[in-house]
């Protein structure tokens, strides 16, 4: 068992995880800034493959040009010296005070065409930088207010510059993929795409489909109440995981941006369980970047970030070697076994089955026991949850 990530485990972190200064709604920063050359070689040096970015990470909102440049850079050169990769970029319609409203949903229409430019901006430095993915993660896109805003013409508005978006994409013939990364409330009250569910449908009514996918989050599904892996797993089966975002929560409340694991380790076992070997009975699994979207709590000090840094690879590789372990033991095969959960692969009708066949086959209906299911065999889900609990703690 090996707990050192290395770059095939493809580790990837935001340049805004690392480098939270600590601020809330109710307090400032408790620890500086780190310099783009710094976190690079840290994260290098830690293990991790990968460094993602919005805009405004890179360079301060308002910079000029020249400054701009400059930083551009100095992040191409520290990514030289280490090999470190951008798999994916992500713009900040959500800080500046022109984002108040949002962005490409704001009801002011100016907002919106300078959202686009500012989005496009970050697109062809992506492209420029090899990334794969770009995220969208519309933070400021929703409202307070029912009387505030329009929902239907806001999606209208969302899906027009996702469009737009697409078709230069193509037109340029880029090899990067847009995903979505759905959230139900904060900073605003509700968000518009607030789960996975409804980010899924909406896809379905773009132009380009196929160019556009999912970023979920974990603490983002939870906050809505719901179970990450399960729509994670959703994901995969309409060919949407485009890009993952990692961390941990504790229920339904603000966003917390835990380390991966500090929340539902239990979720998280069976996430990484998902990720790597396509989730129980089998199924699509997942190969992009393992991105860690977390915030080193403000508490700690710089040693505590790269300590959180590290946590977030070492309990995701600990996750993946647990994973294999119970899927070895026979005990657990002979569970699922038991719990027929491979019987669901099966296809519930015969090759050729007709309403005809399915009405004069007896065993279907006529010969039916359903009294048998009441106080017959269970399932014994209780003792595959039970064998997982064990298989996590180290127990087996
Ligand atoms: C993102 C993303 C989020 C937010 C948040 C900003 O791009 O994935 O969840 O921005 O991390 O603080
Ligand atoms: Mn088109
Ligand atoms: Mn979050
Ligand atoms: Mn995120």
């Amino acid at each position: 068992m090996t707990l050192t990530p290395t770059r095939e485990d493809k580790f990837s972190f935001g340049l805004w995880t690392v480098n939270y200064n600590g601020t809330d709604p109710f307090g400032g920063p408790t620890r500086g800034h780190l310099e783009i050359e710094h976190v690079v070689e840290k994260l290098a040096e830690l293990g991790a493959y990968g460094l993602t970015f919005h805009d405004d990470d890179l360079f301060p909102f308002g910079s000029s040009d020249a400054e701009r440049d400059s930083y551009i850079e100095r992040l191409k050169k520290v990514l030289a010296d280490t090999g470190l990769i951008v798999p994916m970029v992500t713009t900040n319609t959500f800080s500046a005070p022109v984002f108040k409203d949002g962005g490409v949903t704001s009801n002011d229409r100016a907002v919106r065409r300078y959202t686009i430019r500012k989005i496009l901006r970050q697109l062809e430095l992506g492209v420029e930088l090899g990334a794969k993915t770009f995220v969208m993660w519309g933070g400021r896109e929703g409202a307070e207010y029912d009387g505030a805003k329009n929902i239907q013409a806001a999606l209208a508005r969302y899906k027009e510059a996702v469009d737009f978006l697409g078709d230069y994409v193509l037109s340029q013939g880029w090899d990067i993929k847009f995903a979505i990364e759905p959230k139900p409330n904060e900073p605003r009250g509700d968000i518009l795409l607030p789960t996975l569910g409804h980010a899924i449908a909406f896809i379905d009514s773009l132009e380009h489909p196929e160019l556009v996918g999912l970023n979920p989050e974990v603490g983002h599904e939870t906050m809505a109440g719901l179970n990450f892996t399960s729509g994670v797993a959703q994901a995969l089966y309409h060919g949407k995981l485009f890009h993952i975002d990692l961390n941990g929560q504790r229920s339904i409340k603000y966003d917390q941006d835990l380390a991966f694991g500090h929340g539902d380790l239990h979720n998280a076992f069976a996430l990484v369980d998902l990720l790597e070997n396509g989730g129980v009975g089998g199924g699509q699994a997942y190969t992009g970047p393992r991105h860690f979207d977390y915030k080193p709590s403000r508490t700690e000090d710089e040693t505590g970030v790269w300590d959180s840094a590290k946590a977030n690879m070492q309990t995701y590789l600990l996750l993946k070697e647990r994973a294999a372990a119970f899927r070895a033991d026979p005990e657990v095969q002979e569970a699922l076994e038991a719990a027929k959960v491979f019987e669901l692969e099966k296809n519930t009708l015969n090759e050729g089955e007709t309403i005809e066949s399915l009405k004069a086959d007896r065993t279907a209906w006529e010969d039916f026991d359903t009294d048998a299911y009441l106080g017959g065999k269970g399932f014994g889900f209780v003792r595959i949850q039970q064998l997982a609990t064990e298989h996590l703690l180290g127990a087996r």
